[in-house]
């Protein structure tokens, strides 16, 4: 059936997205003659908003590059699940005073209506959602599995408490001192939590990042926040105590011959021991001025320093000198060990703090010859000079060799030792909420601490009507009998449940498995079953987990593989980060009704949205309109639904791709997806006009028929195959937008050239067939519907392009034409050589200067001036 006049992608889009239901087109199942590739989006948390069109910056691209690999001839695994568990949901089902379970299937649904409404290659028989207990059932597995490996403890220890959620948080989940969600300062409290030894990772976490192809940005951020540093621990003697000692963590033993003063963390245990009974006072006014600052705080660079002397002295092992001991906010007690060497001369903290108290300043790396003192300097110096006054160590220069031998001598001396630190901590796990998986532990009055035997999972989560968050520091769940009174699974008496729930972040740690097995009822996970889909082969999601659930998900990982269950140690093998989607949003300026216009950057703390609706209660000059994240609460969004009723889903999708560049932030345009229709329209038109009359057999005629002989058949054919080289290596490296750019530079091409082509020979042109068959071929990936349309109904071809192989491009045909360069030596043509019809003007003047015959009739010349004309001619000046 020929296509209709008029592009109508409703009815094309519903009904492909139909026919590709009805064939489970996207069902994988394992083959073992195919090479797979898993493709994989971070687990959404699917919230009552829905999905915006901002979301697809990340879903369309991915699905482009994955209708690649399958057409590449991969067996392709892309699955969709909910991560269901966890604050935002247990927060959003406060707010809407509903049940969380119920609340999260229904968006669920919603999310999963929107993403097949704009035609996404999921395979939905492995839909699964993490607050199941069928899932849920494994995440407590693994965890009793860590628990079992040592890895799972619990323990008193102050932690970060966010008074707004009403629960503890992971040191990841604080950003600048605030909760990452709720945005609330924290604050510490003493509870007793669970934890998961992820520092016992650290250095594989660290080494396996150099093997992944992510964004370098994301591998610094994890290095960072792994935060390795080899140094020493020196051992110094308090006072006249040979018994009480204060051991400082350093990187730079080396730097040992030139502290002069010793600084504890406020929190530090000895503070109270050998603070002198004179300044106790002001000791304990300054530790309560500490507690209430964030560690971040703390640090920050460039503030004033603040601290207060204990008395007491300590002595340098190396020379005797004897150190005051004070106590400043600026070291902290949770790295290294909470005390350090002070070195003004060459640590800037140290430096401020020495000018600020009138502290000694001795330097002790030199430049030859020079002796600078204290008072000589204006900051501390880290990088230049040799030591002086250091020992043995004298005349060494300041390198990481040096470092070395000092902290083996120290080691040899007895001083102390060297070591090495990280400022990665334990994952804190334990939330008190109760929209997570339960902990499956059991506290017995007599065996203490137990797990729930296997049998016995999963440990359900019990279905309340009240679970708002207590603020007491429990669980609402120890207010709920039935699930706390238990028994002993040793000795069957009495005992209590673990009341605490795990943080989100422990069901995406393992979600990516259980897509590979999504409905195993005896195992997490089938080993055959990881073994042919794992691991993710691209990982694609936002910028912010670039710590949080990268890390975790790593560490679970590597934790599955030391107990056999996987052959793998890292789970993602190539990550991309999509650019956000910002829309154009009205607001006002409190105070200042006389500035409407203002630049995007200016105050934008002092800019309120205005809620939706609200719009007409401002006067325009009120109204300040923003670039702002596209979300429900700044009213600025625009529902996919929206966008593929108008201009369709295939439209929205090359929007999305040809927008800008994948990683980059856009500002949602309506003219812009207006462009992406019409460019869909055109493509239909040019098919529409010139599909009837197409045949398969264009590969056959090129050989026979009459195109070889055409110079515009010929450019027609090189254009074509110039395409696909392009559009595959841009889809390859996630270059959608030059990906899309230059199937439209092609489509104008066809476009124009295709009624001279098509009648000029008097023959139907093979060139023309091969343009049309594979253009809709690479449309395929970005505007599915319509390619599938186009290939049946357009070129009467039949089965679906997700399964049709992907063309490659013939290097012969792609490459340009060759032009005749004519050489000449002031104005005389001497030589004519064949050239690259694209050859630049350097690539031309070096050639011809290179020829044989130029060399020889330029002997005992000088070369003044070469003038070029690209394509043609090169003439040399010369006397
Ligand atoms: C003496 C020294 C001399 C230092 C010098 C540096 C330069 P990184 O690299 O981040 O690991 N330090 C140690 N523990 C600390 C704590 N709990 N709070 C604040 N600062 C602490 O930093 C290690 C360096 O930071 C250590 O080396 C120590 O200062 C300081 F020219 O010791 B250094």
């Amino acid at each position: 059936m020929p296509l209709e006049e008029r592009y109508d992608f409703r009815t094309i889009e519903q009904t492909w997205q139909e026919r590709w239901a009805n064939a489970g087109l996207y069902h994988a199942t394992e083959d073992p003659g195919k090479p797979k590739f898993y493709g994989l989006e971070f687990f959404p948390y699917p919230s009552g908003q829905g999905l915006s069109v901002g979301h697809f910056k990340n879903y369309a691209p991915n699905d482009a590059f994955l209708r690649l690999k399958s057409m590449q001839g991969f067996n392709v695994l892309h699955p969709m699940g909910w991560d269901a568990f966890g604050q935002p949901a247990e927060n959003e089902a406060i707010k809407r005073q509903r049940q969380p379970s119920g609340m999260v299937r229904e968006f669920a649904q919603t999310y999963k209506r929107q993403m097949q409404l704009i035609g996404l290659s999921y395979d939905w028989e492995r839909e699964i959602n993490s607050s199941d207990p069928s899932y849920y059932h494994w995440t407590q597995w693994l965890f009793l599995l860590l628990y079992k490996q040592g890895l799972a403890y619990r323990k008193d220890a102050p932690v970060n408490w966010d008074p707004v959620d009403k629960t503890v948080l992971a040191n990841e989940e604080v950003v600048n001192g605030r909760g990452w969600r709720s945005g609330a300062l924290v604050e510490k409290r003493f509870i007793p939590q669970w934890y998961l030894k992820i520092t016992a990772y650290a250095d594989r976490l660290l080494a396996d990042l150099d093997g992944l192809q992510w964004p370098d940005g994301i591998k610094n951020q994890q290095r960072n926040w792994i935060g390795k540093s080899e140094g020493a621990e020196v051992n110094f003697t308090v006072g006249y105590h040979e018994n009480t000692r204060v051991t400082v963590f350093t990187t730079r033993p080396d730097t040992l011959w030139g502290a002069t003063f010793v600084v504890l963390a406020p929190e530090h245990p000895l503070v109270d021991k050998i603070t002198v009974p004179g300044y106790k006072a002001a000791m304990e006014k300054y530790r309560l001025r500490a507690q209430r600052q964030t560690d971040i705080d703390r640090q920050a660079e460039g503030r004033d320093k603040t601290g207060v002397p204990t008395g007491a002295y300590a002595t340098n092992p190396v020379n005797g000198a004897y150190l005051p001991i004070w106590v400043a906010d600026y070291v902290l007690m949770g790295y290294g060990t909470g005390a350090i060497m002070a070195v003004p001369a060459h640590d800037q903290r140290d430096f401020e703090f020495a000018r600020k108290f009138g502290l000694p300043i001795v330097p002790v790396y030199q430049e030859p010859g020079q002796e600078l003192s204290g008072e000589d300097l204006t900051h501390a110096t880290t990088e230049t000079g040799v030591l002086t006054n250091s020992g043995p160590f004298d005349g060494l220069p300041p390198t990481k060799d040096t470092v070395g031998q000092v902290s083996a001598w120290l080691q040899s001396e007895g001083f102390g030792k060297a070591v090495i630190t990280y400022k990665l901590r334990d994952w804190l796990l334990s939330r008190q909420r109760y929209w997570g998986v339960p902990i499956p532990m059991i506290h017995c009055p007599t065996h203490g601490e137990v797990a729930v035997p296997d049998k016995d999972l999963p440990v359900k989560l019990p279905d309340v009507p009240n679970y708002q968050p207590t603020g007491t520091g429990e669980s609402p769940l120890a207010a709920i009998p039935e699930f706390v009174n238990t028994t002993c699974p040793i000795c069957h008496e009495p005992a209590r449940r673990e009341t605490d729930t795990m943080a989100g972040f422990a069901c995406s740690s393992w979600y990516f498995l259980r897509f590979a097995d999504p409905h195993n009822p005896a195992e997490p996970f089938s080993r055959a079953q990881a073994d042919y889909w794992l691991p993710v082969d691209m990982y694609v999601g936002g910028a912010e987990h670039a710590v949080m659930h990268l890390l975790y998900a790593r560490f679970w990982t590597k934790v599955m593989y030391d107990a056999g269950m996987i052959g793998f140690q890292e789970p993602f093998t190539r990550l991309h980060n999509q650019g956000m989607m910002l829309a154009s949003t009205p607001g006002r300026r409190p105070g200042s009704g006389e500035d409407g216009g203002g630049e995007a950057e200016d105050k934008i703390e002092d800019w309120v949205p205005i809620k939706p609706g609200e719009l007409g209660k401002y006067s325009q000059e009120e109204i300040v309109y923003r670039w702002a994240k596209m979300s429900k609460s700044m009213g600025n969004v625009v529902t996919p639904d929206e966008a593929a009723e108008k201009y369709g889903a295939d439209a929205l999708r090359v929007y999305e791709m040809f927008v800008a560049p994948f990683e980059e932030t856009v500002q949602w345009s309506e003219e812009a997806i207006r462009g992406s229709a019409k460019f869909l329209a055109r493509v239909y038109r040019l098919v529409a006009q010139h599909g009837p009359g197409f045949t398969a057999d264009w590969p056959e005629r090129l050989s026979t028929g009459t195109d070889a002989g055409s110079p515009a058949r010929r450019a027609l054919r090189r254009k074509t195959h110039q395409t696909i080289a392009k559009m595959t290596d841009d889809l390859e490296n996630f270059r959608f937008n030059t990906a899309v750019a230059a199937l439209m530079e092609w489509v104008n091409v066809i476009t124009d050239t295709a009624q001279s082509v098509d009648t000029a020979q008097g023959e139907r042109s093979a060139a023309l067939d091969e343009s049309l068959q594979m253009l809709v071929l690479l449309l395929s990936p970005v505007a599915p519907h319509l390619a599938d349309e186009l290939w049946t109904e357009g070129l009467g071809l039949s089965g679906f392009l997700y399964k049709h192989s992907w063309p490659t491009s013939d290097p012969e045909v792609a490459r340009e034409d060759e032009i005749t360069l004519i050489v000449q030596i002031n104005g005389k043509v001497r030589d004519k050589l064949s050239a690259q019809a694209e050859a630049d003007s350097a690539d031309l003047e070096a050639m011809a200067l290179a020829s044989p015959r130029i060399q020889e009739l330029l002997t005992g010349l000088s070369v003044r001036k070469v003038i070029v004309v690209p394509g043609k001619l090169v003439n040399i000046v010369a006397n």
